[in-house]
């Protein structure tokens, strides 16, 4: 087992039972002319955890763990879209519409694709996702539970919106979970603040949070 020096207590967890899931650090997000500039952000913000991001997937790969890799995403028909998502946004584009990085937010356009940094390698999961949830509509579960997982490590984009929620979803459905400080950003840094704070609250109510340099002291100590 690993014990990671964590928040509100430590984290442990047996990397054979345990997947890293990096949340939607797609285009889309991270470069102007996405859905995340469509609804009004400055998305400049959330390019500067990259460094971090790509720092954590290296640890995961180096350690042998099993990588999840999500995308927000729709269907070209949009037929998994609510007209309640595609409501209102703040430049006028919306939802599938077409931008700079094509069609905005539908599954197979070069905004919808993740980061080149960070991207996928054979034998990693790619998960391609219409809500905020990892589990809603996915088919996650049936895959993690066929493959024994038990613990969850997240990073990724947004920290309050569908980090969060993949974390209560996963919560709810009995893993462990460890979120990434440094790997995980807002357009808003209260919010970012705020999540932390309220996933650790109560005994961790949601999971725990702990540095990237604590998980791989954890992760080197074991001898992994
Ligand atoms: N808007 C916002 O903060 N986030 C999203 O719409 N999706 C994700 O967090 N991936």
């Amino acid at each position: 087992m690993i014990a990671v020096v964590a928040r509100p207590a430590v984290f442990s967890f047996d990397p054979a039972r345990a997947a890293l899931v990096i949340i939607d650090m797609q285009r889309d997000f991270l470069e102007p002319g996405g859905f995340g500039a469509a609804l009004g952000n400055d998305v400049s913000l959330l390019r500067a955890i990259i460094p971090a991001v790509e720092s954590l997937l290296a640890l995961a790969r180096e350690k042998g763990m099993l990588v999840i890799h999500t995308r927000e995403s729709h269907l070209p028909d949009l037929s998994d879209c609510p007209a309640a998502k595609r409501e209102g946004s703040a430049t006028g584009l919306r939802i599938g519409d077409p931008g700079p990085m094509g069609r905005i937010l539908v599954r197979g356009e070069p905004g919808n694709q993740i980061i080149a940094p960070l991207a996928p390698i054979s034998g990693e999961w790619e998960i391609d996702k219409p809500g905020k949830g990892m589990f809603y509509a996915t088919g996650l579960q049936d895959k993690l539970a066929a493959q024994g997982i038990e613990s969850l490590i997240f990073a990724g984009v947004t920290t309050e919106v569908c980090v969060q929620t993949s974390m209560r979803e996963a919560n709810d459905r009995g893993y462990r979970c460890l979120l990434i400080e440094e790997a995980t950003e807002s357009y808003f840094p209260a919010y970012k603040q705020a999540t932390l704070d309220m996933v650790v609250a109560q005994g961790g109510i949601v999971g725990y949070t702990a540095s990237l340099t604590a998980l791989r002291a954890a992760m080197n100590e074991e001898g992994l």
